[in-house]
């Protein structure tokens, strides 16, 4: 957690000298001293649109629960490893945490689910054109990180899932996601085991997804296996951050 508030500090530092850089181009008519009001409201600014970002997605009652959930994407990971994990019920799955942290470490879902845990009713929005809600149980991500550590090099969280949505040679199919440390820490960043009060079913990514409630469909995750913290995701697979984003969508897909 110490080590992303300096990120955070780093980042509205960053945004500040942006801000300033920006008055440069201010004219020739500007003052010194218009300039500086100018940098302070733009610095206001930029500040204002980071903690914004820290805003809670809107969460709904029992009552708005879509009765019908479409499953989208994979549906079932076509490996043999997922269908032996599935076999007897995720019993031997564990979700590696490595990458730029302290202490790596594997949880299985039984430890998963003895963490604190936050429930949640969200919409989900997909970029497809279609919206459900549904409710969510699970791990805070922020928590799992706190317990990992997060080293002062890392800035994104990637996400590592069961399943190749496009069957390649290379493994270039295979879906992925990746985040930035201020969505990990956000409050309604869980990585969910339950769905409307049962267990993650296994076309909504069972055993574990990610729910990011700030940004589109293709973010949640599914079938997660390993998370990785890293300090840029440009060697990785086409380098733009995930599976979709690879293939042209926006890495930041905030709604
Ligand atoms: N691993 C994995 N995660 C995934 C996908 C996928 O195909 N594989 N599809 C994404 C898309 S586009 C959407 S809209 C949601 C769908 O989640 P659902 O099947 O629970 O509705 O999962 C996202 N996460
Ligand atoms: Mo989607």
């Amino acid at each position: 957690m110490t080590d992303f508030r300096a990120d955070r500090r780093r980042f509205l530092a960053g945004a500040g000298a942006l801000a300033l850089a920006g008055c440069d181009l201010g004219g020739p008519s500007a003052g010194t001293g218009d300039v500086l009001r100018l940098a302070e409201s733009l610095t206001m600014g930029a500040q204002r649109r980071l903690l914004d970002r820290t805003a809670l997605a809107r969460e709904y009652t029992e009552a708005d629960i879509s009765p019908r959930f479409r499953v989208n994407g994979t549906s079932m990971p076509d490996s043999d490893t997922y269908a032996a994990l599935l076999e007897n019920g995720f019993a031997d799955w564990r979700l590696q945490v490595g990458g730029l942290v302290a202490r790596p470490q594997s949880f299985s879902l039984a430890q998963l689910k003895l963490l604190p845990s936050r429930t949640q009713i969200t919409r989900h929005d997909c970029v497809e054109g279609w919206s459900a809600i549904g409710k969510w149980t699970g791990v805070p991500l922020g928590f799992l990180l706190g317990a990992v550590g997060v080293m002062p090099s890392a800035r994104y969280v990637v996400f590592h899932c069961a399943d190749e949505l496009e069957a390649t040679l290379d493994g270039s199919g295979r879906y992925y996601e990746s985040i930035d440390l201020v969505d990990a820490f956000h409050p309604q960043t869980i990585l969910a085991y339950g769905m409307n009060g049962a267990d993650l079913g296994v076309g909504h990514g069972a055993p574990l997804r990610l729910r990011i409630e700030r940004q589109l469909g293709y973010k949640q995750a599914k079938y997660l296996m390993r998370i990785e913290l890293v300090d840029s995701f440009a060697g990785l697979w086409g380098g733009n951050g995930g599976y979709w984003e690879d293939r042209g969508y926006e890495w930041y897909a905030g709604i």
